[in-house]
């Protein structure tokens, strides 16, 4: 029995030791709020896509205002009244269903490195799977920002420096509305910097998004359509 007990204990301290570096990421909430009781509860996402990812220094796609701008890739194939994009940093072994991962995250998913996050939701104004192989040329509009959120989990520093936004279409608009088209993630840190870490970005939506697909690059991209 006491050795039972032992064993039973040793297990318990374990798994409570291996999960102290574990980051625990809540549902992801929609801007549609429900009364339960006397308190308001944020109605989570039907759909959310999930990208692990580990961003290198001087790897960045672009240099916008003096940040180093990173992107991820997104095909939406459908009409959506809201899309929510969150992205916390380090990803650190966070729980989430069927990820894409980047090329590089398995061989970096142990990092302690992290950023303070930036991230913008950008839409393009190309709207068919054809026209994605031309993304080079398209213009983009960024439809919403965020830099640090409370309704993220701290970082390891203890700061709530990560980031959480919804964005609502805007419909009739040709550049604000949330139509099927390609779509991409930009983050990059806060202060003008190296971007360094592993990080999770998910996309979620009130309705399902069935084939959405996310990519580093737009080459990816067309490669997983
Ligand atoms: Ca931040």
């Amino acid at each position: 029995m006491k050795t039972l007990q032992r064993i039973a204990l040793l297990t318990v301290a374990l798994f409570t030791f291996g999960n102290v570096h574990a980051q625990k990421l809540k549902s992801f909430g929609s801007s549609i709020e429900k009364k339960i009781g006397f308190v308001k509860k944020k109605v989570p996402y039907t759909d959310v896509v999930s990208y692990l990812g580990y961003a290198a220094p001087n790897t960045e796609d672009e240099v916008k205002n003096g940040k180093k701008f990173y992107y991820i890739y997104v095909w939406v194939p459908v009409v959506a009244p809201e899309l929510g994009l969150r992205m916390m940093s380090p990803a650190k072994k966070v729980k989430a269903k069927n990820p894409i991962k980047g090329k590089n995250y398995d061989a970096n998913a142990s990092s302690d490195d992290f950023f303070d996050t930036y991230i913008t939701l950008e839409r393009s104004d190309v709207i068919t799977k054809k026209g994605i192989k031309n993304a080079a040329d398209a213009n983009w509009t960024v439809l919403a920002r965020n830099d640090d959120s409370s309704e993220m989990p701290k970082q390891p520093s203890g700061s709530s420096y990560n980031s959480l936004l919804r964005y609502k279409s805007k419909t009739g608009s040709p550049t604000k509305a949330l139509t099927r088209g390609l779509y991409r993630v930009g983050f990059t840190t806060f202060k003008r910097g190296e971007v360094k870490g592993t990080f999770i970005a998910q996309i979620g939506s009130p309705v399902k998004l069935p084939g959405v697909v996310m990519a580093k690059t737009v080459d990816e991209l067309i490669a997983h359509m």
